[in-house]
């Protein structure tokens, strides 16, 4: 019944419109095939690389479910030696449920290296936060880290001894860069769009979470519990775990190669081609942070709630334990930021440009 009503008010609808509208009565001759056009670019090609360097692998748009499908118990099950009241706090991942994306865009298949960090501030002439606020930023003091407790601050900070350039521990190029503020990841993504002509920005938090799933539905792309991280993500390891002794117990058990930074994409990428969503340094996302986001969030294209006082980071890094890198994790900090184990890693709308630049992202 109600598709021949349907059917019937399409038909009456066509006998209203104008006659340059109507369907034409017959089938029209086929048009010819339009001629290729070689002096036009392929405006989404799957990979983009930019002037520092940075490859941009395009993603699909795509459906997916955001957050942790079950329960503390079995949760529990999978990280059997975290304290169940540690567990207990990670509500904030759930309710999980199901976001779109409407729209394909690009990521860095790597955090923003050392290297192009320094090419990106010669370039623009950006200083650095912790340069700027004098204040400094944090870094790796063996001494303190022999003495060290848990509860207490791991690192020694901030002092303007330490910076993007210096976190006490060494780091090449292509390593990721830490010390970098959610302010400075803006002011990166404002010179590469002015200079780019495309979109610069951070990923929305449902972005980085689809893009650290790539179609995977555990607690890592790779699998469920610590284990799965093994020859996966540098992460807080067996070698890792000397110098820090009262962690030993929440080391990945096996070593991953590295007790610091590691060079980027060290490790095999996920199904969508990307390296390190876990570990190696956490990532900036743009979103303002809100325990009960989930509860609020939009079904398509959610950006966080309006907003707030802290920045969600997310994945883990190189002194972080399998638990707090997983896909579902939230972790957070004020836009200003600095530390040794936080860096960024970009996105790039795929929307062809408009006539100009747009501004990247908020405040
Ligand atoms: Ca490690
Ligand atoms: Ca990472």
């Amino acid at each position: 019944m109600f598709g021949l009503a349907a059917a019937g008010l399409l038909l009456a609808g066509c006998a209203a419109l104008p006659a340059a509208d109507r369907p034409p009565a017959h089938p029209a001759p086929a048009a010819p095939a339009a001629p290729p056009a070689p002096d036009r670019p392929d405006a989404t090609p799957p990979v983009v690389v930019n002037r520092l360097g940075m490859v941009m692998q395009r993603l699909p748009a795509g459906v997916f479910t955001m957050g942790r499908s079950d329960d503390v118990d079995a949760l529990a099950r999978r990280f059997p030696g975290v304290e169940r009241a540690r567990l207990e706090e990670l509500g904030d991942e759930q309710p999980a449920h199901e976001v779109r994306l409407t729209r394909p865009f690009y990521m860095a298949r790597h955090e923003v290296t050392v290297g192009q960090f320094r090419a990106f501030l010669a370039a623009s002439g950006h200083v650095p936060e912790s340069i700027a606020d004098g204040t400094g930023a944090y870094g790796h003091d063996p001494s303190r880290a022999a003495r060290w407790q848990a509860g207490g601050e791991v690192f020694a900070g901030r002092d303007p001894r330490w910076s993007w350039a210096d976190p006490g521990f060494p780091q090449r190029d292509d390593h990721p860069v830490v010390n970098v503020t959610w302010n400075d990841a803006q002011a990166m993504a404002r010179w590469l769009s002015a200079t780019e002509g495309r979109r610069y920005r951070l990923p929305t938090e449902a972005e980085w979470e689809y893009a650290c799933r790539a179609g995977s539905r555990g607690d890592f792309h790779t699998g469920d519990g610590a284990q799965a991280l093994a020859g996966a993500a540098n992460v807080f390891d067996a070698d890792a775990a000397p110098h820090w002794p009262p962690w030993q117990a929440q080391a990945l058990p096996v070593p991953d190669g590295h007790v610091f930074t590691a060079p980027v994409g060290s490790y095999p990428p996920n199904a969508f081609g990307l390296f390190d969503l876990h570990g190696n340094v956490w990532e900036w996302t743009a979103d303002w942070y809100a325990e009960d986001a989930y509860a609020h969030a939009a079904a398509d294209d959610p950006a966080g709630p309006a907003s707030g006082r802290v920045r969600v980071r997310r994945g883990g890094s190189w002194h972080t334990w399998p638990v707090y890198a997983r896909c579902a994790y939230r972790n957070v900090n004020s836009p200003s930021t600095r530390y040794v184990l936080v860096g960024i890693r970009l996105v790039m709308d795929a929307d062809p440009p408009g006539p100009g630049p747009r501004p990247a992202g908020g405040p």
